[in-house]
């Protein structure tokens, strides 16, 4: 396999128009019948005058130009696509080809999922169904004809509006859909199968009626009602914070149980992962009602950040999906908490987007290079890119952003771009100079900032000096600095905001949160008008995906923690606090724990004014996974000892008040999606994950009781992961009633067996492969696998890194099982020994070892390969 690089872009020589598909659908053998009108691009440079069209796995019947069948002298054809020797400037070209669903286990392309026929195109899945420029700056205006067995498939479904419908002889039936709007192949699709359909209407902005419709199993049609709220609640937000409009008259969602990823975007016909659309609250958690919400918003938002205005290239996948992931935060954040938003964000970046930022696989937000594109929707170009544009927002204003935005929508709309067109319009519409700025896409890597303070009584001044570093990365051994936006508060005794005022400043700013640029290698802020020492507030919101070290002491963190009004900011104190006292506890298991630490923990605990969501992520620590990052060499036996050890005297010193918040916040009733309501849950379970990690007679009587009695799956959940973890035949009886009272339901059984593969059991890797066996388990659902391999590997750190590297062994093993299979399963499965050289030297060996064992077995996936080879090199 070879990697394809950004500086070898060239505009397509020919342009596609129009197309016209016919399908003739069934899982055995689909004909694709495609006629394309082809012109030369008047902008691209003439090549050897033949032309070459994408595709793979497609089996050639006849192809035409102009209605003239072309002999095979006059055409080629290869594992990668299709030659045609000379071509006319422009003319009509017809191919039919033959694919077979039925047997696609890659989800690439047109395959079966349960009795349904459904498509996955982005970003090379096209070419797959039928051959094409299979390039997102190819953008046409398509016309399909779906034709398939009545029966069997009564719902046929395409982008746009359907046009004709017709009931054929034998049995079949004929549906067309023409999408009025230019696209690139990626979001293309089609569903075939036997559907049913939750039915809505949205009335924009300007008074358009559009039929919202979300397809599901029949069994499922009680599933639907939330994924529809939610769409409502996003297109109504995209009116009034973007000023976007929705454009057909139809949206559709369809969920299907089998799918590599979330959920994808194709114009006017989303495709879902099931798990992002389907909740009952009997079915689903909170954090699955959230998702739903915040998936469903994603791929609404793509619309106009994705479709409208797509990518020049794959290298530029960031243009839309950091900024859709930007966007799908901002409705997050708008519709609840900002803070918990902000801080579930930061988690997940630090867990997983520093790690693979400072690990063999990092890579700029706009990579140079790539191997096998499925491997580039990372955490780097979704998550690491939506806190780029946040940094944009944050340096232009509000108001200034939304102009911004509102000239790249106006700029862009119809055009195939890239991040440098995006930062363009944030710089036409502000008068700002960004040049710095672009290192953001540009350059990889985590900076670090160091930052000091000094108070100068005499002066009534305080001096922050803070210095920026960026470590190499693979490819990127020298770092130019960043431009980088340090939000900043200085809080005074009393705990409250004092003014940020700028020496050289004639007056004092108005009270609160200050943004500092950052710009050089090392720079001096000297503030005035202090009569005390203040306590710095840095990093505000996190406004930067930077590593902070500071001189703050554990008090000045318990005071923030206590008093900072930046919601954000009390809960890093906290994590602070935790994670240098469990780092402590994991070096010497004799260090003490500090009183006035497990005062602050209470004084939180207690306070009842706080929105209850935000204290429980203030009182959660940090996950061993994210404390390993934290470690020059990690210690995974040494990490999970101290986890348990200040969870359970956390536990015992708290108990008292860990149960009175438990039973405050305990409700009958019924279930109501709130962020009040799921706060209150978060809190009471956090209390009772406390109690029952503490040994806690009563806190065990507690879960086995909530167990009982929980009519809602978020407190199901809860319980009989907590019992799960202590384990024997209490535990096993639970988990045995969990598998029979859900028998059937693919979402939660995807939750009995996660919740075996995360706890952390001296015997977890034999459960895991005793569920391997299991008749459920199913190595064909990605959802089922990730529940089962993933989990395992990437949540149950202590037991995944057993010293004997017997975890490391399963996981390869799944991977070359899946591998020819399930390609970009396969690769993603992989992630966890990617960061072998952080571990201590006998894991290291077996790690490596495993990694070595993939890369000697022939015929691998690109994916893996790559993957494989950059991990180890
Ligand atoms: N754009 C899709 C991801 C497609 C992944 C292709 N391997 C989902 C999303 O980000 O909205
Ligand atoms: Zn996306």
């Amino acid at each position: 396999p070879h990697p394809i690089h950004l500086k070898d872009y060239r505009p397509p020589e020919f342009l596609i128009d129009r197309v016209e598909l016919r399908f003739e659908l069934d899982p055995e053998c689909t004909r694709v019948e495609a006629r394309l009108a082809l012109r030369r691009n008047p902008a691209a440079t003439r090549g050897d005058g033949h032309l070459r069209l994408h595709g793979e796995h497609l089996k050639l019947t006849q192809v035409a130009i102009d209605g003239h069948v072309l002999t095979p002298a006059e055409y080629r054809v290869d594992g990668e696509g299709l030659t045609l020797h000379r071509v006319p400037d422009r003319f009509t070209l017809e191919t039919w080809v033959e694919i077979h669903p039925g047997l696609n286990t890659a989800l690439e392309g047109l395959y079966q999922s349960g009795d349904l026929l459904c498509t996955q195109c982005e970003a090379e899945g096209f070419r797959r169904i039928t051959y094409f420029l299979d390039r997102p700056d190819v953008m046409a205006r398509y016309t399909t004809t779906l034709i398939a067995d009545r029966t069997r498939f009564p719902v046929l479904l395409s982008n746009g509006n359907p046009v004709a419908r017709a009931e054929l002889p034998d049995g079949r039936h004929s549906v067309t859909w023409e999408d009025p709007f230019p696209k690139p192949s990626y979001l293309f699709a089609l569903v075939a199968g036997d559907l049913s359909v939750i039915e809505d209407g949205f009335v924009t902005a300007s008074g358009r009626n559009v039929k919202l419709q979300i397809f599901v199993e029949p069994h499922n049609l009680d599933k639907g009602a939330h994924a529809m709220r939610s769409l409502k609640k996003a297109m109504r937000w995209d009116e009034e914070r973007f000023g976007r409009e929705y454009d057909l008259d139809i949206y559709m969602i369809v969920a299907v149980s089998h799918f590599n990823m979330g959920a994808m975007e194709n114009k006017g016909l989303n495709v879902f992962n099931d798990k992002f659309v389907l909740a009952r609250p009997d079915t689903a958690t909170d954090a699955d009602f959230d998702g739903i919400e915040s998936v469903i918003a994603h791929e609404y938002f793509h619309n106009w950040t994705g479709n409208r205005i797509t990518c020049r290239d794959w290298f530029q996948l960031s243009l839309k999906e950091g900024f859709t992931v930007y966007r799908d935060q901002e409705f997050t954040s708008d519709v609840g908490s900002r803070a918990v938003k902000r801080i579930r964000d930061v988690r997940t970046l630090r867990a997983h987007q520093f790690p693979e930022d400072a690990g063999p696989l990092a890579h700029p937000v706009r990579p140079d290079s790539y191997i096998e594109i499925n491997n580039f929707y990372t955490t780097t170009v979704y998550d690491k890119g939506a806190e780029v544009v946040r940094m944009q927002a944050a340096l232009l204003g509000p108001e200034t952003f939304r102009r911004a935005t509102d000239l790249y929508f106006e700029r862009h709309d119809g055009q195939a771009v890239t991040t440098e067109d995006f930062v363009r319009c944030m710089e036409g519409a502000s008068g700002r100079d960004l040049t710095q700025f672009r290192r953001w896409y540009e350059q990889a890597g985590t900076p670090e900032l160091h930052i000091r303070g000094e108070y100068d009584a005499t002066a009534g001044a305080y001096t922050l000096s803070v210095c920026q570093q960026t470590p190499a990365t693979p490819g990127q051994p020298i770092k130019q600095p960043f431009h980088i936006p340090l939000a900043i508060g200085l809080l005074g005794a009393d705990g409250r905001d004092l003014p940020v005022w700028l020496a050289g400043e004639s007056a004092p700013p108005a009270l609160g949160t200050r943004l500092l640029e950052l710009t050089e290698p090392e720079h001096r802020f000297t503030f005035t008008g202090l009569s005390e020492r203040p306590v710095p507030s840095l990093l505000r919101g996190f406004s930067a995906p930077v590593r902070v070290h500071d001189d703050l002491s554990d008090a000045d963190r318990m005071f923030l923690m206590a008093h900072d009004s930046d919601g954000f900011n009390r809960w890093d104190a906290a994590q602070t606090l935790h994670e240098r006292l469990l780092l402590a506890l994991t070096n010497d298991v004799a260090h003490p724990i500090p009183e006035d630490y497990i005062a602050a923990c209470r004084r939180a605990l207690c306070d009842m004014s706080a929105d209850r969501a935000l204290l429980a992520e203030v009182l959660s620590l940090p996950s061993e996974t994210y404390l390993s990052d934290r470690m020059t060499v990690i210690d995974v036996d040494g990490l999970h000892r101290a986890h348990r050890q200040l969870t359970q005297h956390i536990g015992e010193r708290l108990r008292d008040d860990l149960l009175a918040v438990y039973h405050a916040n305990a409700e009958t009733g019924d279930y109501v999606f709130s962020p009040e309501a799921i706060g209150r849950r978060a809190l009471k379970n956090l209390a009772l994950a406390y109690l029952m990690r503490a040994g806690d007679e009563e806190g065990l009587a507690l879960c086995h009781a909530q167990l009982e009695a929980a009519h809602n799956m978020t407190d199901v959940m809860a319980a009989l992961r907590l019992l799960a973890e202590q384990g024997g035949a209490e535990a096993d009886a639970a988990l045995d009633a969990f598998h029979r009272r859900w028998a059937g339901e693919s979402l939660v059984l995807d939750k009995w067996f996660s919740v075996q593969a995360s706890a952390p059991r001296p015997d977890a890797l034999e459960r895991v492969m005793a569920l391997l066996k299991h008749p459920d388990y199913s190595a064909r659902n990605p959802n089922r696998v990730r529940a089962l391999v993933s989990t395992f590997s990437n949540v149950n750190q202590v037991r995944f890194h057993a010293a004997d590297g017997a975890g490391y062994h399963f996981l390869v093993d799944r991977v070359l099982e899946l591998d020819p299979v399930n390609p970009l399963l396969a690769a993603r499965l992989l992630k966890p020994l990617v960061r072998w050289r952080r571990f201590d030297s006998e894991r290291q060996t077996l790690m490596r070892a495993e990694l070595e064992r993939v890369l000697g077995r022939s015929e691998l996936s690109s994916d893996v390969f790559e993957v494989v080879s950059k991990a180890l090199a």
